[in-house]
């Protein structure tokens, strides 16, 4: 892996786009998952897991290489290790309901647990379990974008810090300074962390344009290895190993397609209408045609 820069301090602040992190939650809305082994092609998983609006982290929390989800409600999280239909496998208690949390292989032994982060500090934990933390380490801003990823292909995973296109990547859990950065993409893209190919000998970043991908095999600037197109812009996408086989490739949330099921008096009252019009709208268009006039405004009359 190429490094681009040793960084002496980390002193540029530029706020960037949000940052779908591995490791943190994926974001977005809805309780269906499409998931794809390829970088081609429909998907060729399709899950159904908790609640619509639900925080969800995706990550291997039993060690057998293949990334499932987590559901957290307040500070229970409700974990599932295999990717069928069904409820949780476990649930535990972890920090506090308000706390960012990240996953990841902190002690490289295979299987993802939580680290807490309170402004720029991390309280790393490498069981899934209630208990102090194993590690407490400081690195970048409070206000930093944070990134995990197994940058250094050692099979633990680690911090980068995003400030707009540059990238702070640190190879170990301790304080101190960045161990490379590097630029890539533009400051607003999504950026998604993975390992794209077995080849690779570590993680990558791949940054999103509407449905479009851009994939880069290393930790340095340049022109993306691979581009691809996956899901819809407007999907939230994350990225997994579902087949167990050390690539990481695609998945999307999407709320699940209600069909044509409701008409204007099966709703309280406009609010309703129009929340429910508001919220399919990106995805199914208007799929309850609540909107006869096309002016965006649902059962207005
Ligand atoms: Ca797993
Ligand atoms: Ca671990
Ligand atoms: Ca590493
Ligand atoms: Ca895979």
């Amino acid at each position: 892996m190429a490094v681009a820069v040793v960084a002496a301090a980390m002193v540029v602040l530029v706020t960037g786009g949000v940052a779908a992190a591995k490791g943190g939650t994926i974001g977005g809305t809805g309780s269906q998952y499409l998931l794809n082994d390829a970088f081609t092609g429909d998907a060729t998983r399709v899950l159904v897991y908790g609640d619509p609006e639900d925080e969800v982290y995706w990550a291997d929390w039993d060690g057998d290489g293949v990334d499932t989800p987590t559901v957290r409600r307040g500070n229970s999280f409700f974990v599932k290790n295999d990717l069928g239909s069904g409820v949780a496998d476990t649930v535990f208690l972890y920090g506090d309901p308000g706390d960012v949390v990240l996953a990841g292989d902190w002690d490289g032994d295979g299987d993802d647990t939580l680290a807490v982060r309170r402004g720029n500090t991390y309280h790393v934990k490498n069981s899934i379990s209630t208990g102090v933390a194993d590690a407490v380490i400081a690195y970048g801003d409070p206000g930093d974008a944070v990134l995990v990823g197994d940058w250094d292909g050692d099979d633990t995973d680690t911090l980068a810090v995003r400030r707009g296109n540059s990238y702070f990547v640190k190879n170990s859990i301790s304080t101190g300074v960045a161990d490379a950065v590097f630029v890539y993409g533009d400051p607003g893209d999504v950026v998604l962390v993975g390992h794209w190919a077995i080849s690779l000998g570590a993680d990558s970043l791949m940054v999103r344009r509407g449905n479009t991908y851009y994939v880069r095999n290393s930790l340095t600037s340049g022109v993306a290895d691979n581009v691809f197109q996956y899901g819809n812009p407007s999907d939230t996408a994350f990225v997994g190993d579902w087949d167990g086989n050390g690539v990481d490739t695609m998945g999307v949330r999407r709320p699940i397609d209600p069909g044509d099921e409701l008409d204007c008096g099966d709703f309280a009252n406009q609010a309703a209408a129009q929340a429910y019009f508001t919220y399919h709208l990106p995805y199914y268009g208007d799929v309850a045609r609540l909107d006869a006039d096309g002016d965006l405004i649902a059962c207005e009359t």
